[in-house]
């Protein structure tokens, strides 16, 4: 028999819709969805070879358990291995109460799983100890919009880039890791009819794709935004009218910007002046302008300052609000939007809540049906300071869903002398050995997206139904059951009763019910099977809202968008005559993240084929390494062997080594102060020829 499933890509944040081709119980082919508006049919390698990640030799079939991390694994029933971890926890918990437990949590998880997770943590055993991967991704970007536009909500839609003259895109190699987002920006730029701007300190292949690429030096972006705004104020590009009405915090901005000039934001960041002068004139003289930026911006300890710096540039020429303006982060993980909709952070709480507000965990109580008490109202740990307290042996038991922290994680040494600490750590996961599940106690067999039913909220806030195209193999099962399981086992029966995730979303539904910026209570599994839809969605009959602000009233207290007077701060890292070099970390197009999917496909990998540190050839030259040469890169947290390519793509005084083959033994912990995401686009290292000459 011959079915075609509609589901959705389990890789990026663009979240193209896919049409699987099953015989038999066997994916038989895979194409892009002509009917899903994210992608039209389109899909970039990674999602058109999905059919090969789904049986592999060593996928998690079954469950693990030992006790300890120095001894062998035994396969139990999964039952046996849930009881197990209900008598850890107890056992925990009772010796050293619920903050010694924790969380951490994923952005390539349904939003169903991330709801009976983050409730399980903060609604049944009383801690507030959950963060996940969007603190290493997102989490710079939801500060910044909850602070200058009063929600996290990104107000554009993807519709916008046709209706767009001017693309700024910064800290975002989109051609390499949103790629149909990108063909889509190329199209409407060949019609003669956009320009684009990369800000990038690398010659990306999105770079090469652009009107003008601006090449800053490594975390120098606000000195450019400021001097982008100088300019645009001084050549009166700016829009008063809109300033005046719908804006607040203007006159400390321009007291700020009025000292960056050009001319000294071009000493900081390396651009020639004329060159900002030009982006200033296309974005402030374009109709309409929209920006574009991951994790170049986001994951610096001026992450927050990057992103206020770019919606600043927005609120001051008022692009913002109409077809074809507006400031849009990219989403890395494909449900990124899940997540930070359920507050699957140490802080948050369902429907944009927060956990030190009481009227919110009251309100989350009676959805969560628990006593308002159970929640306790101080923010547990983010993911850097979890994985610290995990060494200093305040935190035992950690439960890791959909996350590989040992490969992903800045500084790894630290985080493997933390999970060697662990009385109990849970994996669970779709395949094993990844990184980190040899450090486990128990492994929990996962579904994965292929399998599962459950909704996915792209970049865009498009909610997608994800439906199983192949059945799990083993006693694997969707992560929101394996909560929902144990959550029974500890007594919580009653408030995880769910049978399906659809029982699941229906309660998550409740808890954005009357959150205006977020409302979803349009939305169910019925429709979405008929197509995907955006909210906010507050009717069964709203299409969803495509784009937000239209009557430029904002989501803070009084309506009005707030500017944010950011100064430059240089990264943590110092770059001393010891570690000269810049390194940047980041991603190629045929790989994501710790490969544990990508891995297994032989076409990605013949397009990508092993580890490497690039670096200018003037570098090389004076160190005297030629390209191909084995070589160690030194921090001050460590080393890592690797291949040298010389490559003039990356300017001279900076490296780029991608993360895929393993490169956060020397990466920066140091986070931003407001968002605490860590520095990953910055470490001051050196390089050097390795002596022993073998890599790993
Ligand atoms: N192929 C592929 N696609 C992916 C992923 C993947 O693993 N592989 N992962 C997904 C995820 S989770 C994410 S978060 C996104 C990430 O998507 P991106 O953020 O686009 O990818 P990165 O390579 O991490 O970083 C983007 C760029 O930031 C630049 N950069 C570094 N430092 C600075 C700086 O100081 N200023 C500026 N302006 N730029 C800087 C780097 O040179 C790099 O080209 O990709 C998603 N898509
Ligand atoms: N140096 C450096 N480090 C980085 C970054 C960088 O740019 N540079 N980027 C950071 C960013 S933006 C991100 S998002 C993180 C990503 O960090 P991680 O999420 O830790 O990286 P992944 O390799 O995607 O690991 C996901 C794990 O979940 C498993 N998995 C996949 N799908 C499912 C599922 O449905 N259920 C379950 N239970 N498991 C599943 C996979 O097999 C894998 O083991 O990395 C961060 N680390
Ligand atoms: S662009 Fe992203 S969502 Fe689309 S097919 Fe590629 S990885 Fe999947
Ligand atoms: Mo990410």
């Amino acid at each position: 028999m011959e079915t075609t499933v509609k589901t959705i890509c389990p890789y990026c944040g663009v979240g193209c819709g896919l049409a699987v081709k099953v015989r038999d119980g066997r994916i038989v082919q895979v194409k892009g969805d002509d009917d899903h508006p994210a992608n039209f049919g389109s899909l970039c390698t990674k999602g058109a070879t999905i059919d090969q990640i789904v049986r592999t030799p060593n996928r998690l079939a079954f469950a693990h358990v030992r006790d300890a991390h120095t001894r062998e694994f035994k396969r139990v029933d999964l039952d046996s291995a849930l009881t197990h971890c209900a008598e850890e926890f107890e056992r925990i918990i009772c010796e050293h109460g619920p903050a010694a437990t924790a969380f951490y949590l994923s952005g390539q998880l349904t939003t169903e799983a991330q709801y009976v997770f983050n409730k399980l943590a903060k609604g049944a055993l009383g801690t507030n100890n959950v963060d996940s991967n969007s603190r290493l991704c997102m989490a710079s970007a939801v500060s910044a919009y909850q602070m200058a536009l009063g929600a996290d909500a990104p107000p554009t839609c993807y519709d916008d880039i046709e209706a767009s003259d001017c693309f700024l895109i910064l800290g975002a190699n989109m051609a390499e890791c949103h790629p149909v987002l990108w063909q889509r920006i190329k199209r409407r730029a060949g019609r003669g009819r956009a320009k684009i701007i990369v800000v990038d300190p690398r010659r990306t292949p999105t770079a090469e794709g652009a009107h003008l690429h601006l090449a800053p030096r490594p975390g120098t972006d606000v000195a450019l935004l400021n001097a982008i705004l100088h300019v645009m104020i001084a050549q009166g590009w700016i829009n008063e009218r809109f300033i005046r009405d719908h804006t607040a915090g203007y006159e400390q901005l321009r007291e700020l910007v009025e000292a960056w000039s050009p001319f000294r934001a071009s000493k900081v960041t390396g651009i020639e002046e004329r060159l900002i002068h030009r982006a200033a004139f296309w974005f402030g003289m374009s109709a309409e302008a929209l920006s574009f930026w991951a994790m170049g911006a986001n994951q610096s300890t001026q992450g927050v300052g990057k992103n206020l710096a770019i919606i600043n540039l927005h609120l001051a020429t008022g692009k913002i609000g109409r077809p074809g303006s507006g400031p849009f982060s990219l989403t890395g993980q494909p449900n990124a939007m899940g997540g930070r909709a359920v507050g699957y952070i140490n802080g948050g709480l369902p429907g944009h809540r927060t956990l030190t507000n009481a009227r919110h965990r009251e309100q989350v109580a009676r959805i969560w049906g628990v006593p308002s008490s159970r929640i306790r109202p101080t923010p547990g740990l983010d993911a850097v300071r979890l994985f610290e307290a995990i060494e200093l042996g305040d935190v035992r038991a950690l439960w890791v869903v959909g996350c590989n922290p040992l490969a992903t994680m800045p500084n790894s040494h630290q985080v493997r002398r933390a999970l060697e600490k662990l009385e109990l750590l849970i994996v669970q996961d779709c395949y094993h050995p990844t990184e980190t599940s040899p450090f486990a106690h128990v492994l929990l067999p996962a579904a994965m997206n292929l399998e599962v039913e459950g909704t996915m909220i792209n970049s865009e806030r498009r909610v997608s139904l994800l439906q199983p195209c192949v059945p799990p193999p083993g006693d694997a099962r969707p992560d929101w059951e394996l909560g929902t399981r144990f959550a029974a086992l500890m007594g919580f029966e009653e408030s995880f009763s769910y049978n399906s995730a659809q029982d699941v979303f229906e309660e998550f539904k409740l808890c954005t019910n009357g959150v205006f910026e977020l409302e979803m209570c349009g939305i169910n599994y019925r429709r979405l099977k008929h197509h995907p839809l955006q909210w906010p969605c507050p009717t069964s009959h709203s299409p969803g809202i495509a784009r937000r602000y239209r009557r430029k009233i904002f989501a803070t207290s009084d309506g009005r968008a707030r500017f944010h007077a950011v100064n430059f701060e240089p990264p943590a890292d110092a770059i001393t005559p010891e570690y000269p070099l810049a390194l940047i970390t980041g991603r190629l197009a045929h790989q994501w993240h710790s490969r544990t999917k990508t891995a297994h496909v032989a076409k990605l990998n013949k397009l990508n084929p092993g580890p490497f540190v690039a670096a200018h050839p003037g570098d090389a030259t004076r160190l005297g390494l030629a390209d191909g040469a084995p070589v160690r890169l030194v921090s001050r947290r460590g080393f890592v062997r690797t291949t040298l390519k010389v490559d003039d793509a990356v300017a001279a005084g900076t490296l780029f080594m991608p993360f895929h083959w393993g490169v956060n033994a020397i990466t920066n912990p140091e986070a931003d102060r407001v968002s605490r995401e860590p520095e990953l686009k910055f470490t001051a290292a050196r390089l050097e020829a390795d002596a022993a000459g073998s890599h790993s």
